[in-house]
């Protein structure tokens, strides 16, 4: 059988030094952090998913149970465990139980289909998987199966699905002796989870992310966002992602004792009820979704006044956006300009009205290392674009077994290459001008044109394909695919994206456009990289509309 790889997060000696004498690392972790939440926060409420409604002390104690019963079942602390489970209840108590367990997270989207999460079991040579029975339409034991069936994931061996387990262990029937909990909390500098890449080239990389980086991020997000303990924060965004979880995100939430609100969908229909019964203050969106509140907002009967803070990000909201929001919806707007790999800027609470609509904030901490490049790689002068480079006590210094992305995707100085193109404005402020990759950022969510075009050109009809991003009114983009027919007969679009379903890809990264060419016209610069080729494609199709 394969060795596994051991997880790591390495910065430099001196490196570590400074951020723990600077107070940003103060070796906590987050067995430690969550049974002190449980003792400090016991009887308020912790999280609350439609008609449950857990406490801090209930949730440590589900926590525990959960812990204790996948070590019954033979997993070892260390070892990984992809989680599926959708905005519910059960994904923070499984959070909490891996974290109490030892056993480290690898936390997958609730739209991610068999070919993502096979990925992930094999990347991290994950031992379980935690799923949800049915989210949204689709049954997750579905998947369970085809990954069970799958003859390349050697390390998989168990699968636990909350709710209704069918032929697999339920989460909620698991037991096991409260003996076999460690007794040691885990090394503050060792890897607590992975976070899952935007993938700007090719399929998602795995991002290790430590007990000392990831809790100062939230930590200190708690004070620049005014997060506290009668914070009552709606998650409306997938649990599962970087921005709701820690900028300042439900981990914020629970480390200051307030309330985390679980929606099972960003529409306004279904959020707006929740704020008005819970009484929420702060939550994040992304652009279309914010700008589609602001709308509801106009009409709504439900009483919107407990909120204080909405945070935007994820994509950029322009200016214009910008005003819409805070014209429609009768909050303090914040941007949010984060990354799963680390660094994330916001603009702060008492900014100018300028400042809060036109930029995307500035870092989180003083450790943090900014640079903006030429695309030869030194520095521009303030207000110019460049590459945003960035190293810090709480932005990685390498993904998880990817020698090859690794070298191209950080300096030898350790600075991550983000991808983003930034101009600096005075004080630091970040104003995000594109990107240097190709993909689509699709209201949030990030497609690898790469990817895409790998699935597409397994289709027997088709000979060639070229996915760029094309600007949207509603999306902020769109993918669209420029696809070479093979021979004579076009497949249908209807066709090819119910193909590529097939496939079991996540939905969002099914084209929002298929158009048939005829060739691609590569003469004009000779043998044409797949960027020219994209540039081009997209340039020629926009000046046509
Ligand atoms: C423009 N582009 C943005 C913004 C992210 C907080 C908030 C967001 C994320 C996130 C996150 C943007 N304007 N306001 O992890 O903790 C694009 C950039 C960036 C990439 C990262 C968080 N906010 N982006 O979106 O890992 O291109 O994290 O590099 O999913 O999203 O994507 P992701």
């Amino acid at each position: 059988s394969e060795p596994i790889l051991p997880l790591q997060q390495t910065w430099p000696a001196e490196f570590a030094e400074r951020y723990r004498a600077a107070g940003f690392w103060r070796g906590e972790t987050f067995p430690a952090m969550l049974r002190n939440c449980a003792q400090r926060f016991a009887d308020r409420t912790a999280v609350v998913a439609g008609d449950e409604r857990w406490s801090y002390a209930a949730l440590w104690q589900r926590a525990e149970d959960i812990a204790a019963g996948l070590l019954a079942l033979g997993l070892q602390p260390g070892e990984r465990v992809v989680v599926q489970l959708g905005n519910t209840a059960a994904f923070y108590a499984t959070v909490w139980g891996l974290f109490r367990a030892g056993l480290v997270p690898v936390y997958a989207l609730a739209a991610h289909r068999i070919t993502e999460i096979s990925h992930f079991v094999r990347k991290a040579q994950a031992s379980a998987y935690v799923a949800v029975d049915r989210c949204e339409g689709y049954d997750y034991r579905q998947l369970a199966r085809e990954l069970r069936a799958l003859p390349d994931v050697p390390t998989l061996r168990h699968v636990v699905i909350a709710g209704d387990g069918a032929e697999f262990a339920a989460l909620d029937a698991l037991q096991g002796d409260a003996a076999l909990l460690p007794t040691q909390d885990p090394d503050p500098q060792s890897v607590a989870f992975l976070q899952i890449s935007g993938g700007s080239t090719g399929l998602s990389k795995l991002i290790p992310r430590t007990h000392d980086d990831y809790i100062y991020s939230f930590r200190a997000s708690n004070d620049i966002c005014g997060i506290r303990e009668d914070s009552v924060y709606l998650v409306a965004l997938p649990a599962a992602h970087n921005f709701p979880m820690s900028s300042p995100g439900a981990l914020g939430v629970f480390h200051a004792g307030g309330t985390v609100v679980l929606s099972p969908s960003p529409s306004p229909d279904v959020a707006f009820a929740l704020i008005e019964r819970e009484r929420v203050t702060d939550l994040g969106l992304v652009p279309p979704l914010a700008l589609l509140w602001a709308q509801a907002a106009a009409t709504t009967k439900h009483d919107l006044s407990s909120l204080r803070v909405l945070q935007v990000g994820g994509a950029k909201l322009t200016p214009e956006a910008a005003r819409r929001v805070v014209a429609g919806l009768p909050v303090k707007l914040q941007q949010v300009f984060g990354m799963a790999e680390g660094l994330v800027n916001y603009t702060r609470l008492h900014d100018d009205e300028d400042t809060i609509l036109g930029t995307q904030g500035r870092p989180i901490s003083e450790g943090d290392e900014v640079l903006v490049v030429g695309d030869n790689g030194r520095p521009v002068p303030d207000g110019e674009v460049g590459h945003l480079l960035t190293r810090g006590p709480y932005t990685i210094r390498a993904y998880h077994n990817e020698p090859a992305a690794n070298a191209r995707s950080f300096t030898e100085d350790g600075f991550y290459r983000t991808g983003d193109m930034v101009l600096r404005k005075p004080g630091g402020y970040l104003v995000v001008q594109g990107r240097a990759h190709d993909h689509i950022n699709r209201a949030g969510e990030k497609i690898s044109a790469e990817e895409v075009e790998d699935h597409l050109l397994a289709h027997p009809q088709i000979f060639d394909v070229a996915v760029v991003s094309i600007p949207d009114d509603y999306l902020g983009e769109r993918s669209c695919a420029f696809v070479i027919a093979r021979g004579d007969a076009r497949p249908r679009v209807p066709e090819v994206k119910a193909w590529m379903r097939g496939r079991g890809v996540a939905a969002f990264k099914i084209p929002d456009q298929i158009v048939f060419v005829e060739a691609f016209d590569t003469t004009a610069v000779g043998k044409t990289s797949r960027k020219e080729l994209r540039a081009r494609l997209r340039d020629a199709f926009l000046q046509k509309q």
